[in-house]
């Protein structure tokens, strides 16, 4: 997969040398492209933000650098026929592991990371006549901007990509992949401050081992997360 970054904070994304996508990339399952808006700029003070017309609080972002940019990299002859630009704002669809699988999928994907109050509605309708535009939120809270959102969903969907989690097994049982959240993990020692490890788990049944956990499951999930069952 190749994922793009446009963004006027570059530094936001060393950090995908570190860890497993970093590993994924060195192996060359990922390519990862971090682009500077104010590459593009030609003023002396790389502007790419102005007032919004109709008045009101912030600054929007300017569409031309980000027309210059997006071109750039439709043009590049290794990109895709057609890319997925996620515009990650407050204002987006949820992001689920559903989504994240969904993208997995994709062979690009372009990250448009705004600041300020955003930007100016004229670049997705632009460029959803030549990518597939997905607004994407985290959650009902607000960042600053969009790099810490786009290094969450980089994270969330370059794990699902084959080959860059070295155990398959271990994406199967997590939380939200069969709709309930994980159940609790334990290790040795079996005493630890006087807290046992439940018994259960010592038995060597795996039948019993698996209803228990899955019991877990149920009760942390109508516990925590009852909008995750159903009625
Ligand atoms: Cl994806 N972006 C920004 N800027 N703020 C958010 C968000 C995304 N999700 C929740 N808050």
């Amino acid at each position: 997969m190749r994922i793009d970054i446009v963004t006027i904070f570059p530094e936001f994304f060393a950090t995908l040398d570190v860890s497993l996508l970093g590993k994924a990339r060195q192996s060359g399952l990922l390519q990862t492209h971090v682009h500077d808006l104010r590459d593009v700029t030609t003023d002396k003070h790389r502007t790419v933000d102005d007032t919004p017309y109709g008045g009101g609080a912030g600054m929007v972002m300017k569409p031309e650098p980000w027309g210059d940019t997006l071109d750039a990299i439709l043009a590049d002859p290794d990109s895709s026929q057609r890319p997925v630009l996620i515009v990650p704002s407050p204002a987006g669809e949820p992001f689920t592991q559903v989504v994240a699988k969904e993208l997995s999928q994709e062979e690009q994907l372009i990250f448009a990371c705004g600041r300020y109050e955003g930007i100016d509605q004229r670049v997705s309708d632009h460029f959803a006549t030549r990518m597939t535009v997905r607004p994407i939120s985290l959650g009902d809270y607000v960042l600053n901007g969009g790099e810490v959102a786009s290094l969450a969903m980089i994270e969330a969907i370059g794990r699902l990509i084959p080959g860059v989690v070295g155990n398959p097994d271990s994406l199967v049982e997590e939380s939200h992949e069969d709709g309930l959240l994980e159940y609790p993990s334990y290790t040795k020692p079996a005493v630890w401050r006087d807290l046992e490890v439940p018994q259960v788990l010592l038995s060597g049944n795996h039948a019993a081992i698996a209803a228990w956990r899955h019991e877990q499951q149920l009760e942390r999930t109508k516990r925590i997360r009852p909008d995750l069952l159903p009625e």
